[in-house]
């Protein structure tokens, strides 16, 4: 991209309001960088804890023992932090907003009442036997409960793991027993856009895969009173159990490292890992990244459109606003029902002073045009923030135009369920803005770019993004398989994280974060790995091979295409299309939808057998004339077959 970028310089008057204006940016980010232990000590005092650290970073990225360690004999209690200690000042404070799908539906739920109930649904699950270390699984709709779930978990010393209400049957299945979870907690169903997404079923029909007998008990929200069955011997009603509890339950001491959370996310092979994140480093740097990404205020109202089920969910629903003592607004639905001015209804109803959502929501929305915010003013939104993807200018421009009137910053954040938290993103009061660009490290956080020999690029520079050194949210391990977590990020290059994306640095040094360099899918902001969905075609009868790559969507960023060779005896029909679709929405659930499938007589593969994606990738984009070299494939004349037959032109 030679063109220069727009920039859209920090204003005086929000630099002089902000918790960073540059100077202060840049001393902080220095001194984060040479004196990481004495800068996250300061750090950890904005959390109460029971004993306070005195060893700061114990920390090895070397392949032979990746070991990370933070605040290493500190000892805290995570839902104290979100809750007790707000009490005495704020505890008649709104702590939750909840905005349900139906917009006649919302609830304020202040700290003293949440405090409450989290500590009732604890001493539930104390009733079921959880104690310290044992793992629950959340699979539910966006109520409170979840976030009471979650802290719930957390004042315990219990493990909480949360899945995407999205997902299918089989995926709880695996993650269950990957967890070895005796307790799920879940709804009997969700509602979404006016529609009922049965959750219990869900749960039902996973628990009869092989593995799950570990789970005891099911506990189900009653959120639509709709139809589910009833299995005596497991389920029990979350009101009838939680309802008698007593208001109080002590909150667990807790070690700083001692596990907080499992959350299953996809990479390029094998099954979704469950990333290991840990007590006191991840809720320090929730609660700072929350506080200085978004210039967070006391009092502000904060809406992250996320949902709980993902790690955007987890750090700035719940763990980072609470930490913070703030209002975290929780909406149970989706951006475009029953209007596509939804959101800026929201906005204003609640006079939301943050929001933080995705692209694809905003390319959308930006779909139906400048009307869509017609029926809202949002005079109370201050800054605005992306997460998920790449964001292209046109739908920056459009985000900063018409929904933050030319009012708002825009924080473009960079980050991964593996880091806990935002690691690249502009400081509002001290970084000026470039569409498209995530702009600068959050402190602590060392980014390089590095060529595939594993040198490390100075100045401008374009290739795969690393983590020099860690940081306090970074995930741990991989549940119950550190090899893999070894594997994974710190064995491409030794000595460094790899965080699987590419990128660019430009001449300021701003980052410009081009996208997965692995077999990684980022679909409408949501992560798959191919090799996942591939195993869950191959699985059909029908289907002797398949591949499954990406290929540029206009809402949802990329799209899921699909090349299928079929077994001799089955034959091509929009049928046997249908129940492909099927299989995976099945095996996986209906976010990993294919979008194209096209029938292929072969795959192009080189002569030792490996398929050649990246030509598979350009069929799929339509950008058939820069094949490049094909002439180490084995039969280059399946390539011209494929290209005869491409489905998106
Ligand atoms: C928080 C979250 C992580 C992957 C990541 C990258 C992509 C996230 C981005 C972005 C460009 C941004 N990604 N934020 N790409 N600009 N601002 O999304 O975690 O679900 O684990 O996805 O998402 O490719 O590697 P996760």
């Amino acid at each position: 991209m030679s063109e220069q970028p727009q920039v859209h310089p920090v204003r005086d008057e929000f630099a002089a309001n902000a918790w960073a204006d540059k100077a202060q940016y840049e001393a902080m980010y220095q001194r984060s960088i040479e004196d990481p232990q004495a800068f996250w000590a300061e750090q950890a005092e904005r959390l109460e804890w029971i004993k306070t650290p005195t060893r700061i970073k114990n920390t090895s990225f070397d392949r032979d023992n990746v070991d990370i360690r933070w605040f290493e004999d500190g000892e805290l209690n995570v839902a104290a932090n979100c809750l007790d200690r707000h009490l005495a000042h704020r505890g008649g404070e709104t702590a939750i907003i909840w905005e349900g799908d139906d917009p006649a539906d919302s609830r304020h739920i202040t700290y003293a009442e949440l405090y409450e109930r989290t500590n009732q649904v604890a001493n539930a699950l104390k009733e079921m036997g959880v104690g310290k270390g044992d793992t629950v699984t959340l699979y539910m709709p966006m109520v409170p409960e979840a976030a009471m779930a979650m802290l719930a978990c957390a004042r315990i010393g219990a493990v909480h793991s949360v899945i995407f209400g999205g997902f299918s049957p089989d995926a709880i299945a695996q993650r269950v027993v990957g967890a070895q979870s005796r307790v799920i907690i879940t709804a009997d169903e969700s509602v979404r856009g006016g529609k009922h997404v049965p959750l219990k079923d869900n749960v039902d029909a996973a628990l009869t895969r092989d593995g799950t007998d570990v789970c005891e008990h099911v506990m189900v929200v009653k959120r639509t009173g709709g139809d589910i069955d009833w299995h005596d011997h497991r389920d029990t009603w979350f009101h009838t159990m939680v309802d008698k509890q007593a208001l109080e339950c002590p909150a667990e001491t807790m070690n700083a490292e001692d596990p907080l959370f499992i959350l299953y996310t996809s990479g390029s092979t094998g099954a979704p890992k469950g990333l290991k994140h840990t007590t006191g480093g991840y809720l320090t740097y929730a609660s700072m990244t929350h506080q200085y990404v978004f210039d967070y205020k006391p009092g502000e109202v904060f809406w992250c459109t996320a949902d709980v089920g993902w790690i955007t969910g987890h750090s700035y629903i719940v763990y980072g606003p609470l930490a913070n003592g703030g209002t975290t607004l929780m909406f149970e639905g989706v951006p475009t029902y029953p209007s596509h001015g939804r959101i800026g209804e929201i906005v204003d109803k609640h006079q939301v002073n943050i929001l933080y959502t995705a692209p694809t929501a905003i390319r959308a929305l930006m779909a139906h045009g400048d009307e869509t915010m017609h029926s809202s003013h949002r005079d109370s939104l201050r800054l605005l923030g992306t997460v998920g993807e790449p964001i292209n200018p046109e739908a920056w421009e459009w985000f900063y135009r018409v929904v933050g009137k030319e009012r708002c910053p825009i924080v473009d954040t960079w980050w991964q369920t593996e880091n806990g938290g935002i690691m690249i993103a502009p400081l509002p009061g001290a970084i000026d803005l470039k569409p498209g660009s995530a702009t600068k490290p959050f402190f602590g956080v060392r980014p390089a770019v590095m060529d595939s020999d594993g040198n490390v690029l100075e100045g401008q520079a374009e290739g795969n993004l690393v983590i020099l050194d860690s940081w306090p949210g970074q995930a741990r391990s991989i549940w119950g398989d550190h090899e893999r977590f070894v594997n994974t990020y710190f064995s491409t290059y030794d000595g460094v994280y790899f965080t699987g994306d590419g990128c660019r640095r430009d001449t300021d040094g701003d980052y410009w974060i081009t996208g997965r360099v692995d077999d990684v899918l980022n679909v409408s902001g949501h992560r798959m790995g191919t090799a996942e969905i591939e195993s869950a075609l191959v699985a059909h009868d029908a289907v002797a091979e398949a591949a499954v790559v990406g290929y540029p969507h206009d809402i949802k960023g990329q799209g899921i295409y699909i090349y299928v060779t079929l077994t001799d005896d089955y034959e091509a029909s929009d049928e046997l299309k249908k129940e492909l679709i099927q299989q995976v929405r099945k095996d996986i659930g209906p976010i990993a939808s294919p979008d194209v499938i096209q029938w292929a007589p072969s795959l192009p593969k080189t002569r030792s057998g490996k398929i050649m994606r990246r030509i598979l990738r350009k069929i799929a984009a339509n950008e058939c004339d820069g094949l490049g070299d094909i002439s180490t494939l084995a039969d280059p004349s399946v390539v011209d077959e494929l290209i005869e037959h491409r489905a998106n032109r």
